[in-house]
């Protein structure tokens, strides 16, 4: 069983961040000050733990698939045979952004003889800016390589019972730590994209997370709770709102004393989750008298890593000629 684990990659320090930033510009350097402002950014949370996280939840992975793969190649009917090594599940890892590149991923996947695999990207929900461009980078690997195997891809999985259930769980969690959980907001925040995209494909992007928050909140029975949006882009174009900053303001101004957020667009704690919710966005409550608690993200935890078993064991089985 072969699996292909992507993210979204991160700096592994500083030197590398004007080549990080000009690859998510699509190959434009950054105008100077952008660069000062995003190295910023980093200093303030110290370091994003992206990288760390995701090899640890690749490793975990590949401990749970293995657990669960049949210990002998044929039924104990017949004459049973240990299964071969050789067809131990193998996870290999894949960054959007920075090294080690999907690109090198898939081509260490050939060299190795991988014959078919699934591919799956730690984020829930599909968008012409996330997981397409995840497909986009797989296909054209391997089409430089003359397509040596095949992939079958997990799309998305914003309503899975288990992602739904987990992220539910810390939700719960973080209610604890409010005074009057029935008069407190859960904020529910993905990344947000420009609207020219959202409009591009239909508006699935914002469908799914609103999804994910109306099945959490269903789930917990939450009396107040929406979705915000965080980490758009400095750019000229519209981006998918309310902005969570903004969100807290028209929400302060009708009362709001106590809030949770939870950043439903990621799985795992990193630089959008440190700076843009951690840093700015509890500054902004702090201003408005707002008491905010972020929900814990779920990273490598084990009932993330079985959401993840379970989706590629579908697609794997699914796929099995
Ligand atoms: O910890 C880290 O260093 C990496 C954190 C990180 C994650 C992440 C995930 C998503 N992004 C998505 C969309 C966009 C679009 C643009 C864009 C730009 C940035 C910049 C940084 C950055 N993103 Fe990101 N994103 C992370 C970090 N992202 C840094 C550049 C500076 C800035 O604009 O703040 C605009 C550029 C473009 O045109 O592409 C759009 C989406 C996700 C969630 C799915 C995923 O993880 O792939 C969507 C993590």
């Amino acid at each position: 069983m072969n699996v292909l684990l992507m993210y979204y990659g991160t700096p592994y320090d500083e030197g590398e961040l004007a080549d990080y930033y000009t690859d998510i510009r699509h190959g434009h350097a950054p105008p100077p000050a952008l660069l000062e402002e995003l190295r910023e950014r980093y200093r303030l949370i110290g370091k994003s733990p992206l990288n760390e996280i995701t090899f640890s939840l690749a490793r975990k992975l590949e401990g749970e698939l293995n657990r669960r793969l049949p210990r002998f190649t044929r039924g104990l009917a017949t004459a049973p045979e240990p299964r071969d090594p050789r067809d131990d599940a193998r996870v290999y890892v894949g960054a959007k952004h920075n090294a080690p590149y999907i690109a090198g991923a898939v081509r260490q996947m050939a060299e190795e003889g991988v014959d078919r695999a699934v591919a799956v990207v730690a984020a829930p929900h599909y968008s012409l800016r996330s997981i397409a461009e995840y497909r986009e980078r797989v296909d054209l690997a391997l089409d430089e390589l003359g397509e040596p195997f095949t992939v079958r891809f997990v799309q998305e999985y914003y309503a899975h019972p288990g992602y739904v259930a987990a992220v539910a769980e810390r939700v719960n969690r973080a209610l604890w730590r409010i005074r009057d959980p029935e008069r407190a907001v859960v904020y529910f925040t993905a990344h947000s994209i420009p609207l020219r995209s959202v409009e591009a494909d239909g508006g699935v992007y914002p469908d799914q997370v609103e999804a994910t928050a109306q099945a959490v909140a269903q789930r917990l029975g939450l009396p107040r709770w929406r979705v915000a949006w965080q980490s758009a882009g400095r750019t000229d174009e519209d981006w998918l709102g309310p902005d969570i900053n903004d969100a807290l303001r028209e929400d302060a101004a009708a009362g709001l004393r106590e809030a949770v957020v939870a950043a439903v667009g990621f799985p795992a704690d990193h630089l959008e989750v440190f700076y843009d919710l951690d840093f700015e966005a509890r500054q902004t409550a702090a201003e408005l008298g707002v008491h905010l608690v972020r929900a814990e993200s779920l990273n490598d935890a084990d009932d993330y890593v079985a959401v993840l078993a379970d989706l590629v064991e579908r697609a794997w089985y699914e796929g099995a000629p």
